[in-house]
């Protein structure tokens, strides 16, 4: 029988891209029918995400989308990345623009936290390494914040949940997108009911959680008219774009990691069972859920943000890159100048990032690099030769806490463009790179999608999502 056409919703730091899914024959065809430029924005104070321009694209994409597919689309599934939430009024509304996890609220809100909930305890409980940017800490902020009345007892939902929240009218905490809240019990798989009342966090604010390819019901308001989409049904993908993108590799982890790489690196692999030693916790090792069971078990560095940062930032002086051309021409630079933590706080705010790295760079010992048009490759150079670095501390440590002799590296996401990023990789972690899916995530969302389709109800099994991750991935 003739497979029906889907759509994936991903939604990105950088860009969110609405994709669609159709057969010829038995070959799937996916492509990025629509993509919408996408960053936090400076209101006042506050770093923010557009929601309303964010929204008005995906319209702008799922209506393309439908009249690229007049077979009629079977579903739509949204992922996106983590820790971000939507707080909504009582008419079901936005109550605000949601806040960018950088935002530097949360550096007062975390310490506070820690006084409550010892970040080691929290680890143990969850599983999620208590980063400042988990939601726990966002939540948090709200109750201190102006507007704290108002909204520390609004229901909230999660970034992409948001979205399948506005296509279908159901409010929902998918599994691997609500482990990354830090809030989420390790041993029940649901929210921690004693963790919110330590914090005085509102459980009736918390959207219900389900699994990874539970279909939340059929596509509701304008866009239902359309022909294509009369039939459509709404489903939760591994809402957690990371979770999405790990499912789209078509092989198994047990003797490979991974490295997602885009806005972030996640340098992981999957495990069974959670490891939530003091080894882990000090190497930096969140244990987050992964699309059809186990959890995905990596570090979470800091990644394409820092270039991209240094790209808007001689944009803006009129010295713009291409990201291709800066890749070749830092390929050709002799050598860094010299290693940056790419862990460092700094690098994970905004604006101004070359003094940032420059300050980073005489902080441990190396000559700054001089901000004028011709060393925009050098920066670059910095920045990869630094990651790969990093890229090997975190897997040498994997393999020493996991036990497992680690043989492979699945490269996915945008890192997949950039030679010479694979090759550093290459060289300082002595391991070969498979190269995969540059959108990894949307395959991971439409592979999840395929496999609820089969057994609705059920979980979803490992096994039938490798199977479509395989198929789709062929080429
Ligand atoms: C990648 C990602 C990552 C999270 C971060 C907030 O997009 O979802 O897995 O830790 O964004």
């Amino acid at each position: 029988m003739q497979q029906p056409a889907r759509i994936a919703i991903d939604l990105g730091a950088e860009s969110c891209r609405v994709s669609l899914l159709r057969w010829l024959g038995a070959k799937p065809a996916i492509e990025v029918v629509h993509r919408i430029p996408n960053g936090p924005i400076h209101r006042g104070d506050s770093l923010l995400w557009p929601l309303d321009a964010i929204l008005a694209g995906l319209e702008d994409g799922l209506r393309k989308a439908a009249l690229r597919a007049p077979e009629g689309i079977a579903s739509i599934a949204v992922d996106g990345w983590g820790v971000d939430y939507v707080r909504l009024g009582p008419d079901g509304k936005p109550l605000r623009e949601p806040f960018c996890y950088r935002d530097e609220r949360t550096v007062a809100a975390k310490q506070a936290a820690d006084r409550l909930a010892p970040p080691f305890d929290l680890y143990q409980r969850t599983g999620a390494l208590p980063h400042r940017i988990n939601t726990v800490y966002q939540l948090l902020a709200d109750c201190a914040g102006p507007d704290a009345e108002i909204v520390s007892r609004a229901p909230w939902v999660m970034f992409p949940e948001y979205v399948l929240y506005w296509l279908s009218g159901r409010r929902v905490a998918e599994y691997t997108n609500a482990s990354h809240t830090g809030l989420v019990s390790l041993r029940t798989g649901g929210w921690d009911a004693d963790l919110f009342r330590l914090l005085d966090l509102p459980l009736e604010a918390a959207p219900p959680i389900v699994r990874a390819g539970t279909i939340l019901g059929r596509l509701q308001g304008p866009l239902a008219k359309l022909d294509a989409f009369r039939e459509t049904q709404i489903i939760a993908p591994a809402a957690h774009d990371t979770a999405s993108a790990i499912a789209a590799i078509p092989a198994g982890l047990h003797s490979a990691a991974y490295i997602s790489s885009g806005t972030w690196s996640l340098v992981g692999t999957l495990v069974s069972a959670p490891v939530t030693t003091r080894h882990a916790f000090n190497a930096g090792c969140t244990n987050l859920g992964a699309a059809a069971g186990g959890l995905l078990f990596h570090s979470l560095i800091n990644s394409m943000w820092v270039l991209k940062q240094c790209m808007d930032g001689w944009a803006a002086q009129g010295r713009s890159w291409t990201i291709e051309n800066l890749i070749q021409k830092s390929a050709a630079c002799n050598a860094a100048a010299g290693v940056l933590d790419m862990d460092a706080e700094a690098l994970m705010l905004d604006s101004g990032m070359p003094e940032r790295i420059n300050r980073e760079l005489a902080r441990r010992g190396f000559s700054p690099i001089s901000d004028v048009a011709g060393n925009e490759p050098l920066f670059a150079r910095t920045i990869f030769e630094s990651l790969a670095i990093r890229y090997a501390a975190a897997m040498a440590n994997l393999g020493k806490m996991l036990g497992r002799k680690l043989e492979r590296i699945h490269m996915i996401g945008g890192a997949t463009r950039n030679k010479l990023l694979v090759e550093l990789t290459e060289q300082h972690t002595g391991l070969p790179v498979v190269i995969g899916e540059t959108e990894s995530s949307t395959v991971g969302n439409f592979a999840v999608q395929l496999a609820a389709g089969e057994d609705e109800g059920t979980p979803l099994s490992p096994e039938a999502v490798l199977h479509w991750a395989k198929l789709l991935c062929e080429k």
